[in-house]
């Protein structure tokens, strides 16, 4: 195993212990050994020097021993793989790669709304755990504001009285497909974290693995996953289960059986909400004609800029749309453009095998990128 020497001296995260975007850095960070002091929103520092260098109060952000701040659980990860560490993310299969970033997007993303009903519906059962993370966090006052204000995200997620049996069945049937496929493979990928790990346990370690009501289903009902969440967020490769397994991902571009239904479940929940998204994002920038690297939105913490109304599991919705989800998932798209012709058309008729193929944004005369540190419009000249 590579030994990372740049990373002796600890970093700074900033976060909280039930927040999902900073569980997805923290898992990266303890698996590739690298070391960090984590501190709350609460301390000093964070009002003084990271809110105005990132232009808005949100987490996780690390702080690199030289004073290099960045902030996004992608551009986290990113900067340590560019730097190289022990257990990359990436798949070496182009296949592999894209669809990891497609389960990466419905964990990180499409699970927001499972994570939010599980923790906010059930707040009568959980109460008490929420306050004491949330007072932990960010002090007592504000506690009871950003509990607030986390609450009334939940009708632009869609979570309503018609749509919570869906979202329970749907988590339910998601714990059922991965624990046959964790009895057998200690990842998703093979015998290390991918980055389609790093996007699933979002929500599964912070809300749905942590928080009483969900995680007791959990454990109950799908031990294996409960203890895939318990390996990634342990130090390094925490797989007594599975000593003879290797560390590598599946070879040649291959996916075990186990995958199928997962990849069949993420296709039957993203649509027809990640088109009608894609579609709602091509009128906006027809309608406005935004400049190229102009922030997404008028003010750094709006990160919605509209919403759509949809369907979950056929149950209609009404879902905001973040341009977010294009940063995301342009990665998929280039993979597929650093490939030959013959590789596109394989890695293409292994999405459609999956009904995902409709999952990459392709040709849309724009995208969404970041700059300082915000998400802005890439148009190109
Ligand atoms: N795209 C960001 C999302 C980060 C995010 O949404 N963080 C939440 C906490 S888990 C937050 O700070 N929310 C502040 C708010 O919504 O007011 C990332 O991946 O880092």
């Amino acid at each position: 195993m590579p030994q990372t020497q740049a990373f002796a001296d600890p970093l700074i995260l900033y976060g909280v212990p039930h927040s999902l975007y900073t569980g997805v850095v923290r898992c990266y960070l303890r698996t590739q050994g690298i070391a960090y002091i984590e501190r709350p929103t609460s301390h000093p520092d964070f009002a003084q020097r990271i809110m105005p260098a990132i232009g808005r109060s949100i987490i996780p952000v690390v702080e690199l021993p030289d004073g290099r701040i960045i902030q996004d659980s992608i551009d986290i990860i990113d900067h340590f793989e560019h730097a190289g560490v022990p257990w990359s993310a990436w798949p070496d299969g182009p296949l592999q790669r894209v669809l990891a970033i497609i389960v990466q997007y419905y964990g990180s993303q499409a699970m927001l709304r499972h994570a939010m009903h599980y923790r906010w519906s059930y707040l009568d059962k959980q109460e008490a755990f929420l306050r004491d993370a949330f007072a932990a966090g960010s002090g007592h006052e504000m506690a009871e504001k950003i509990m607030a204000r986390m609450q009334s995200y939940l009708p632009q997620l869609g979570v309503t009285e018609a749509s919570i049996p869906v979202i329970e069945q749907s988590f339910e049937s998601l714990l059922d497909i991965l624990e046959p496929h964790f009895r057998e493979h200690p990842y998703l990928f093979g015998g290390r974290p991918s980055v389609a790990d790093y996007g699933l346990i979002g929500p599964m370690f912070a809300h749905l693995g942590r928080d009483p009501v969900p995680s007791d289903l959990m454990k109950r009902r799908a031990p294996r996953v409960f203890r895939w969440v318990e390996r990634m967020t342990a130090p390094r490769l925490d797989a007594p289960e599975f000593t003879q397994y290797g560390t590598d991902y599946y070879t040649n571009d291959t996916l075990p059986e186990t995958l199928t239904p997962l990849l069949a479940h993420i296709a039957e929940e993203i649509f027809p909400e990640l088109t009608s998204k894609l579609v709602f994002m091509d009128d906006h920038v027809n309608q406005w004609q935004p400049a190229d690297g102009q922030p997404v939105s008028d003010k750094p913490h709006q990160r919605y800029i509209g919403a759509i109304e949809t369907q979950f599991r056929g149950v209609p919705v009404t879902a905001g749309v973040q341009p977010y989800l294009l940063y995301l998932l342009r990665r998929a798209d280039a993979v597929l453009q650093s490939l030959d012709e013959t590789e596109q058309s394989r890695v293409l008729a292994g999405l459609q095998r999956h009904g995902l193929d409709r999952a990459l944004p392709g040709q849309r005369g724009y995208s969404v990128g970041r700059r300082n540190h915000i998400e802005v419009w890439e148009i190109p000249g």
